[in-house]
């Protein structure tokens, strides 16, 4: 397995080669993200079998998807807005309505609050199923973090799992349509 990360100083994602003795020497591409990005994800958006990148960042209300093309490099970023003014951590991909395309979850908070535990929402862009994204559904989460997705009630559809700051329990939001 190949290693992706995102720099926040620079800017971009570098992604590298795994040697296959556990060490990462080469780099096999390198690009640019809007700034300060602050976490990855790695599905296969458009189901081609290649991995994607799907990037969030503080300092932007903007989701950037980037979809690998077949030499390796990536295509210039799709650009998906969400909540004005909000910043977004803790992105994951699953596939949220079983539809088979990998869907997007992360958390988004309002910079203009004290971090951590300022008021957070929970983001989600559904697959469209060719790997671009449906507007935004989001919904607030009270002061919360880090989001699991899991299907915790074996009803067979995935629900998502969230740490409250104030309680420190655990809260679940289960799914219920398909
Ligand atoms: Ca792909
Ligand atoms: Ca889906």
């Amino acid at each position: 397995m190949d290693l992706a990360f995102v720099s926040f100083t620079d800017g971009e994602v570098a992604i590298l080669s795994n040697n296959g003795r556990g060490t990462f020497a080469r780099e096999l591409t390198r690009f640019a993200t809007q700034k300060h990005p602050r976490r990855l994800a790695a599905p296969d958006v458009n189901g081609d079998g290649r991995p994607d990148i799907v990037v969030v960042a503080v300092d932007s209300s903007v989701m950037e998807v980037f979809v690998n093309r077949a030499d390796g490099t990536f295509a210039a970023a799709a650009d998906y807005s969400f909540g004005a003014g909000n910043w977004a951590d803790d992105v994951t991909a699953a596939d949220l309505d079983g539809d088979g395309h990998p869907d997007i979850v992360f958390l988004t908070w309002d910079p203009t609050q004290p971090f951590p535990g300022s008021p957070t929402r929970l983001a989600m862009f559904m697959n469209a199923g060719d790997g671009t994204f449906h507007p935004e559904q989001a919904f607030d989460i009270g002061r919360s973090a880090a989001p699991t997705v899991a299907d915790f009630n074996g009803d067979g559809l995935l629900d998502i799992a969230v740490r409250d700051f104030d309680t420190d329990t655990v809260s679940l939001y289960f799914a219920n349509c398909r």
